[in-house]
């Protein structure tokens, strides 16, 4: 029996896109991949504004149902600080959030854009009022970064994508760790950027944070390919072992997801779907995404399907 293309797993919000920058409270030029949190029974968007100057922030979005009727923070929740943090000093930018239960909090990976190009650092909050910056934790460039919720033998694991300027390189989905969430190591290649005419040729990066499954961490990330109109940004599936995750059990050949609706193929970059949240909830996939570098959209998928999928695919 033929089985389901990708695109059919994931449907789309018939009210996407469910926030742009004309629900802000305040003027800015866009509104985009946003990280996603269940806080006090209610979804938290941690969603990343881009004032008009080019520069990030991120601003609040709450709702009660996560679909509809948002409460955006009248004013932007967090600054760039780049007197306290000179590695912010061209913004922060793309929030993955993973919750912590061994110390209560959530942590939030992000993207903070230095000086020297854009590097991986770390936040953690309690309530998502107060934050406690912890500043950078992998060097530029790098970026894409998200925790797994657990420690694997005692240590903490990161997924990341560093960037190299060696002409003949990659840029790949890396795997290091941790024994206290600042000092990392033992680093290496988890998922490489397939090469040639693949849809996800030369560059990859993780999408929202691993998800817990009984058969495996699932992971969604985009694979990027270079075409004569642009760089078109899909997303692919792979699985990693539950107890070793530098262990890769499947990854998908086809994208599951790409850029189809105008709100995908046109903004400031076209051809863009890019979470950076998901929430698992009876079974269902939430994923928010941002569609062209303009706005945030929702999807959803059963979970068992997308397993399933990705078994056929691999
Ligand atoms: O413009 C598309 C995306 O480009 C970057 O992602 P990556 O480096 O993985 O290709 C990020 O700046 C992202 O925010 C943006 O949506």
């Amino acid at each position: 029996m033929k089985s389901r293309a990708g695109e059919k797993i994931f449907r789309r919000y018939e009210g996407n896109p469910i926030i742009s920058v004309d629900d802000l409270p305040y003027s800015a030029n866009s509104v985009f991949n946003a990280g996603v949190a269940e806080v006090n029974g209610e979804t938290v968007l941690l969603m990343r504004v881009e004032d008009r100057r080019g520069i990030s922030h991120f601003t609040i979005a709450r709702s009660e149902n996560g679909i509809d009727n948002w409460r955006i923070d009248s004013k932007p929740t967090l600054l760039p600080s780049p007197e306290t943090h000179p590695e912010e000093l061209y913004g922060i930018e793309d929030p993955r959030i993973t919750f912590i239960a061994e110390e209560g909090y959530w942590a939030i990976v992000f993207t903070a854009f230095s000086k020297g190009g854009p590097l991986v650092a770390l936040a953690t909050t309690y309530d998502f009022k107060e934050f406690e910056r912890h500043g950078p934790v992998m060097p530029p460039e790098d970026k894409d970064a998200a925790l797994f919720p657990e420690r694997f033998g005692g240590r903490w694991a990161m997924l990341h994508r560093p960037v190299s300027t060696f002409p003949t390189t990659t840029a790949d989905i890396w795997i290091s760790f941790s024994p206290d969430l600042k000092h990392w190591g033992d680093h290496r290649v988890l998922l490489p950027a397939r090469k040639g005419a693949w849809w996800d040729a030369n560059k990859v990066g993780l999408s929202p944070p691993p998800l817990k499954t009984d058969l495996g961490w699932l992971i969604l990330y985009h694979g990027v390919k270079l075409t004569a109109s642009g760089s078109l940004y899909r997303l692919g599936l792979a699985l990693l072992d539950l107890k070793n995750p530098a262990r890769v059990v499947a990854r998908s050949n086809e994208w599951i997801f790409a850029p189809q609706e105008s709100y995908e193929l046109y903004g400031d970059v076209d051809k863009v779907v890019f979470p950076c949240g998901w929430i698992l909830a009876d079974g269902e996939l939430r994923l928010y995404y941002g569609g062209a570098d303009r706005c945030i959209a929702l999807a959803t998928a059963r979970l068992d399907e997308v397993l399933a999928w990705l078994k056929d695919h691999s």
